[in-house]
């Protein structure tokens, strides 16, 4: 069998001057992995850039999986099993395998986009669950586990404890972040090791992590193919090159194959003392014009991201400091950002991090849930209910069903009249 590991699309990421680019990547991705002959694609996490994406996303996730829709079926079946259950799973084209990621994570109450594209029959969502793929004379077994927290990740693998299937080549797919790709030990970052992989199985695939890279230790592989998109600007997705992994299972070969088509992205750190404002701009667009002097191949216009240190002439502020003249001047040739971060500057320091959070709003959720978790433990509440599940559903506004678990009613099978007074409960709101 062959088959495409594919990670990291990100529809609906915007960035001024690069609208619609994580489709067109995505697209590009999947067409390269198909004329290969995948016969199977595997997707490992975040499909979509934020938990409810757009109607426009879900357009552009649709006509992404409908080349693989659309294409002719392989000879394979497909079994899904979760808690002992199993079911044969229904597919047209080329079918596509999936776990969800950090950015499509939803608490347990609500279904996640994943499970969208799922019962639209564009993919196979597993989740805590397997997909048992065969044919006539081979059988693979994908144990999968969407992305959770990074702080609950270690207990949700221990906890599911996947079993390798006899017998079968077995393959993990994860959505998480590793203690060894971290420069500090956070739980709130990564709880997971590598030597907390479950034994016995062929290799593990990984998404979340956008950088490429590879792990091979005491006969444990982990693989991560990195995001089709740069969402990061960071000097390490300018050195390191976008691709999938492919694997053919009769030889057991796995290559990790370069994309046709990827943005281009130049990194540059410059240092400067006392810098004045012009001092400032010219060397900008020094280091700009020689990153575009290298010839450009791809039809994307490259990305150029400069980063300022150092210090400015006494009395002057990033503030002062305007560079969109100069990004408009190579608009036609690049996306270019510049960031500034000279020392002294504490205060617009601040206001940038604060920015950045706020853009990441994945993150603010998470730092308010941390402040009740700690809040919450100074209380005599300890663990009386679920303090993640209680901010999900308080956010989305379902304060009846909040209340239901306060009260540690779950909502089980309700009577029909019940329901109907809720309905129209909700009718009239
Ligand atoms: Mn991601």
């Amino acid at each position: 069998m062959k088959i495409a590991f594919l990670t990291d699309f990100h529809i609906g990421f915007e960035q001024e001057g690069r609208q619609g680019e994580a489709f067109l990547l995505a697209k590009s991705a999947l067409s390269q992995a198909i004329k290969a002959g995948a016969e199977l694609i595997v997707f490992n996490g975040d499909l979509f850039n934020r938990a409810l994406p757009t109607q426009e996303d879900f357009f552009e996730a649709f006509r992404l999986f409908s080349s693989c829709h659309n294409a002719p079926k392989p000879g394979i079946k497909i079994t899904f099993e979760k808690n002992g259950k199993a079911r044969e799973v229904q597919f047209s084209g080329i079918p596509v395998i999936a776990i969800h990621g950090t950015h499509e994570f939803r608490g347990r109450d609500f279904r996640n986009a994943l499970e969208v594209m799922d019962s639209a029959g564009f993919l196979v969502y597993i989740h805590a669950a397997k997909a048992i793929v065969e044919n006539s004379n081979e059988k693979i077994v994908f144990h999968g586990l969407g992305g959770v927290p990074e702080k609950k990740a270690r207990d949700a693998l221990l906890k599911w404890n996947p079993k390798p299937v006899p017998s079968a080549k077995n393959v993990l797919l994860l959505h998480q972040s590793f203690k060894e790709f971290l420069p500090f030990d956070d739980e709130m970052i990564a709880s997971l090791s590598i030597s907390d992989l479950p034994d016995g199985f062929d290799f593990v695939v990984n998404g979340h992590l956008h950088t490429h890279a590879e792990f091979k230790e005491n006969g444990k592989i982990l693989l991560i193919p990195g995001s089709t998109i740069i969402t990061q600007l960071k000097q390490s997705e300018a050195e390191n090159a976008k691709g999938f992994y492919f694997y053919d299972s009769l030889s057991e070969k796995i290559e990790f194959k370069e994309l046709e088509e990827f943005r281009s992205f130049y990194y540059k750190k410059i240092e400067l003392a006392n810098a004045s404002v012009v001092e400032v701009l010219n060397t900008a667009r020094e280091a700009i014009v020689s990153m575009l002097s290298i010839k450009q191949e791809k039809k994307m216009k490259p990305l150029v991201r400069i980063v300022l240190k150092g210090s400015l002439a006494k009395g002057l502020n990033s503030e002062d400091i305007d560079f969109s003249g100069l990004i408009e001047e190579f608009r036609e040739k690049a996306v270019v950002s510049i960031l500034s971060s000279f020392s002294g500057e504490d205060f617009s320091k601040k206001i940038n991090e604060l920015k950045k959070l706020q853009r990441e709003k994945q993150s603010i959720s998470e730092m308010g849930l941390a402040i009740l978790e700690k809040n919450l433990k100074e209380t005599g509440f300890g663990n009386a209910f679920d303090v993640r599940r209680m901010l999900s559903l308080l956010s989305e506004g379902n304060t009846e069903k909040a209340l239901q678990l306060l009260l540690e009613l779950e909502p089980k099978a309700q009577p029909e009249a019940m329901q109907k007074a809720q309905k129209n409960q909700q009718n009239a709101k």
